[in-house]
C-alpha cells in the first residue's frame, strides 16, 4: 500500500490522503506494467521481458522499444468483449486492459521466430481457448517452440 508520508508540503498530503481515498473507494490503483521487446533476453533470442506478466483489471501495459530490431505488439487473442491491438514497430505501445481473460500477443515482424507473450488479467475466464490459440501458434514457430506453452502455463 503507498502512503502519503513523504508526499512534500501540508496541500500536498493533504490531497494525497484524498486521492487514496478514492482510490481506496474504487477497489484498487492501477498500475503501469511494462515490457521490453529485445533481441536477445534472458530466454532467448526475440523475445518479450517478461514474457509473462499478471496483472488487474484496469492496469496498463507498456511495450517498450528496448532494441530496435522492428519489434512490436499486436494482439492473437483476447478475452470475449475485450479490444485486440496492434501496434507499429520501434513505437512504445501503451493498452489498457479492462477486461477479465488471457491475451496472447506476437510481435508482427518475428511471430514465426516465437516472440511471443502472454498477459494475465484477473481470472482466466478464456484458458481454454488460449490453450488452443497458443498450441496452434507454436506449431508454426520455427525457434522458440515451447516459450508460449511456457508462458501460458504460468496462467494459474
Ligand atoms: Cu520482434
Amino acid at each position: 500500500m503507498k502512503t502519503c508520508k513523504n508526499a512534500p508540503g501540508r496541500l500536498a498530503r493533504l490531497l494525497c490522503a484524498s486521492l487514496m481515498m478514492a482510490a481506496a473507494a474504487q477497489g484498487t490503483f492501477a498500475d503501469e506494467i511494462r515490457i521490453k521487446m529485445l533481441d536477445k533476453s534472458d530466454s532467448g533470442t526475440l523475445a518479450f521481458e517478461p514474457g509473462f506478466v499478471k496483472v488487474n483489471p484496469g492496469d496498463t501495459i507498456v511495450f517498450e522499444p528496448t532494441q530496435m530490431g522492428g519489434h512490436s505488439s499486436v494482439s492473437l487473442l483476447v478475452p470475449p468483449g475485450a479490444q485486440a491491438w496492434s501496434g507499429a514497430p520501434d513505437k512504445e505501445m501503451r493498452v489498457r486492459l479492462a477486461t477479465e481473460g488471457v491475451y496472447v500477443y506476437a510481435c508482427a515482424a518475428h511471430k514465426m521466430m516465437g516472440m511471443a507473450g502472454v498477459i494475465l488479467v484477473g481470472k482466466p475466464v478464456n484458458l481454454d481457448e488460449a490453450r488452443k490459440t497458443a498450441k496452434a501458434e507454436s506449431a508454426k514457430f520455427l525457434l522458440n517452440k515451447d516459450r508460449l506453452e511456457m508462458e501460458l502455463g504460468q496462467v494459474k
